[in-house]
């Protein structure tokens, strides 16, 4: 349980603080309107991640009234306090939650789930800001950095961004975003760099001004993880794309203004059983290389749809039946298959992006969660894509060569053991031989605190631990270790040592030939550090 605890719990949610309709359910424990209130901000900040805001289940269990009215009050309670096996946390022995919140909690989920507001065009051009429009724009670089190693790093609990050079480890600028920072993505020509916060606020980044400045702005929704912009030959630059977790939708904008254009609903049927979803969030989406489509995974119904953006008018979408939880993913190392983990399934789904249709579903360990997953060739069983776990301490190797190694393409063709479970990124580089898995969720800090490298030439002879957050030189905290990102050369590879809030942090740069520790970048800027985006390895795919 320890392991998802420190997941969900890593932060405040949007929706806690938006107006809400209050349906209390007659049959439901009586509660007070502030104690109404109180509940709804800790389910959105706790809860709604896995059991969704809806309460209809995703990696956690359903929780409508139904059948929490059934379970009662005491029941619920005991579940809320000590958590299960199964990975619901211990909210209540763990401290997190007091004796009175877990009776509070206990009784919140037995009144009907308040349904937070939709977030149409009126409401997004309402937010959308040109603070600079194209024409006031450079027309080539204005500044004299070495754009291609430049990292966005994600500084979490600040609501920023840190442009870091790389090849000097200098902070060029800290750049106000929206509220917990989850992913950076760039451009197609590498110029511009987008944003998406929790809050679903895109920032629009041109790196080529005088300093890097943020040139658009937007709300696409209330709560969001994903952005994305169109990289098919001759489309470069020209649109983006972001996913709501709410309301469930996706939002394509114009790529140089974050205009809004088209808002299409994921809302519908679940691809097993069929049956009517109301909250299909919407999870990683990647951009084709093969043509002018987004590829979109929506979390709780398992489809994914291949966008055509070349007209929005007449949209045409390819729709492929994946499975349940899909969440992140990345493509192989020829970018024509896109590999994305549907979580609570185990499975990995591969769309062939040339072909439009589904290449394969594999089983493989609990829980997979790849982030973007790392490509490499196998010494016995040729290229392979790999994903670690949270649900165990197994490494999956799927070969992803249809032609040349048509007898392992889509299947698991080596298991590798890990650290241990708690796994949230993988990542190796075409110019190295390291593959690096993180544990930065494992309930031992031993382990969360350091990071499993393997030599891909020999693969059985297991991995060493490199001790990151000793290295770092901080003090108490949790320093958890996590993402591994390479520089542009290939190199390098950075890692975030994320403490809490009001805890030093830093990010550690590893020499990937030698292993050992290159530099330790520190400073009272670096907040939380969570993802780091490189611009070359992001604007192509290499990972
Ligand atoms: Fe993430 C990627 C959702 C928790 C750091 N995260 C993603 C993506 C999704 C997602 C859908 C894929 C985006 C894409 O590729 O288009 N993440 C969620 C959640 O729903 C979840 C479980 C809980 C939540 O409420 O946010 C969650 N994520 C976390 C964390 O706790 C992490 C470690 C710290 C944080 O920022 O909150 C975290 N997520 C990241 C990072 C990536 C990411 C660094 C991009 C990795 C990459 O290399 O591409």
């Amino acid at each position: 349980g320890k392991m998802e605890t420190v997941y969900e719990s890593s932060g405040g949610s949007p929706l806690a603080n938006s107006p809400m309709h209050q349906n209390i359910n007659p049959k439901a424990p009586s509660m007070t309107e502030a104690e109404f209130t109180r509940g709804k901000e800790i389910f959105f900040q706790r809860c709604a991640g896995c059991h969704g805001v809806l309460r209809k289940g995703a990696t956690g269990k359903p929780l409508t009234p139904d059948i929490t009215l059934e379970r009662g009050t005491d029941y619920l309670k005991v579940f809320i306090n000590y958590g299960s096996p199964a990975g619901m946390p211990n909210w209540g022995t763990s401290g997190e939650l007091t004796e009175a919140e877990v009776d509070l909690m206990a009784r919140y989920v037995q009144q009907e789930p308040p349904t937070p507001p939709e977030f149409g065009m009126k409401e997004m051009e309402a937010t959308w800001k040109v603070l600079v429009p194209p024409e006031k724009r450079p027309a080539r670089q204005m500044n004299k950095l070495n754009l291609k190693n430049i990292f966005s790093v994600t500084l979490r609990d600040a609501g920023k961004i840190a442009l870091i050079d790389g090849d000097t480890k200098k902070i060029i600028k800290t750049i106000k975003t929206g509220y917990a920072v989850h992913i950076s993505r760039i451009s197609a020509s590498g110029r511009y760099l987008f944003v998406i916060g929790r809050d679903a606020r895109i920032d629009l980044i041109d790196l080529w001004m005088d300093t890097p400045t943020t040139v658009a702005e937007i709300k696409i929704g209330l709560e969001a993880r994903s952005v994305e912009t169109s990289k098919y030959k001759g489309y470069e630059d020209k649109l983006a794309i972001a996913g709501a977790y709410w309301p469930p939708q996706f939002v394509i904008m114009d790529g140089d203004t974050l205009k809004p254009l088209k808002i299409v609903s994921t809302r519908g049927m679940t691809v097993d059983p069929q049956e009517y979803h109301p909250e299909p969030r919407v999870a990683s989406i990647v951009a084709s290389h093969f043509k002018p489509e987004f590829l979109v995974n929506a979390k709780e119904t398992g489809k994914i749809y291949m966008v055509n953006y070349s007209d929005l008018t007449n949209l045409k979408m390819t729709v492929i039946d994946a499975a349940r939880f899909l969440h992140d993913g990345g493509f192989d190392s020829t970018g024509r298959y896109m590999m994305v983990a549907a979580n609570a399934s185990n499975k990995i789904a591969v769309v062939d992006t040339k072909e439009d249709k589904l290449a394969a579903m594999v089983d493989v360990g609990k829980t997979p969660h790849p982030g973007r997953g790392a490509n490499f060739i196998d010494p016995k069983f040729g290229p392979v894509w790999a994903t670690g776990h949270l649900g165990d301490e197994s490494i999956s190797l799927i070969g992803t060569d249809p032609v040349k190694h048509k007898q392992n393409a889509w299947k698991v063709v080596r298991t590798i053991t890990g650290q241990g479970g708690g796994s949230l990124f993988i990542k190796t580089h075409p110019k190295s031989t390291n593959l690096w898995v993180d544990t930065p969720l494992n309930p031992d800090a031993a382990l969360s605190q350091s990071v499993a490298v393997f030599d891909i030439r020999h693969l059985e002879k297991g991995y060493i631990t490199l001790p990151i957050g000793a290295w770092a030189g901080l003090g108490e905290g949790a320093k958890r270790i996590v993402q591994p990102e390479y520089n542009a050369a290939g190199d390098e590879v950075w890692f975030s040592v994320w403490s809490a809030k009001d805890k030093e942090s830093a990010i550690v740069v590893v020499d990937d030939k030698t292993r050992t520790l290159k530099a330790v970048i520190k400073d009272p800027e670096i907040i939380t550090p969570t993802g780091k985006f490189n611009v070359y390895n992001t604007q192509h795919d290499i990972y």
